[in-house]
């Protein structure tokens, strides 16, 4: 069951600049920083509020590693700004597994490593009316 907005994903060209945005217009601090290899970006979360599940949401910012990810495509295509929408649940395989089933394209087979050491996977954005989304299961549900 999907419980919450775990994260929205904003692509940006700068992510050093983008977080000093957040800091100063909002006085959002950076909870957490990590390059993803695999995922091709370097990434701030932002801790926005913690959810009745005990999960937390979060604004994740990525700058892409590399031109050739997903990031750094969909920046040169559209520029910067909401690039996915992530929900929270306890049990991304059933979940995925469920969704694959209405039809939904789900992107892996398994899902893959996201942040924080969370397990994450995404559905394809021409299945969801035009949003990439993502399905993670935190670190912390597991
Ligand atoms: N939101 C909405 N639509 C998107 C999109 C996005 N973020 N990214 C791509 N699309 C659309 C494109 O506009 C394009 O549509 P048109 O054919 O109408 O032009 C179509 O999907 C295909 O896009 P593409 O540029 O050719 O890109 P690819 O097919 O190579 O890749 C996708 C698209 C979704 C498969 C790829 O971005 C992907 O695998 N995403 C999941 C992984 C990811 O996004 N990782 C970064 C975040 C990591 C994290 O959150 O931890
Ligand atoms: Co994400």
């Amino acid at each position: 069951m999907l419980t919450r907005i775990d994260h929205i994903g904003i692509a940006c060209f700068d992510l050093d600049k983008t977080v000093e945005f957040y800091r100063a217009t909002y006085g959002f601090e950076v909870f957490h920083t990590e390059v993803n290899e695999e995922q091709g970006v370097r990434e701030a979360m932002l801790r926005i509020n913690g959810t009745d599940d005990g999960g937390s949401s979060y604004l994740q910012l990525l700058e892409p590693t590399r031109e050739d990810s997903a990031v750094g495509k969909w920046l040169a295509k559209n520029g910067q700004g909401v690039h996915h929408i992530a929900f929270g649940t306890a049990d991304v395989d059933g979940d995925a597994a469920a969704i694959r089933d209405k039809g939904v394209r789900v992107l892996y087979d398994e899902p893959r490593t996201g942040s924080m050491g969370s397990r994450i996977t995404f559905l394809h954005p021409k299945d969801c009316h035009g949003v990439l989304t993502e399905l993670v299961t935190s670190a912390a549900a597991r």
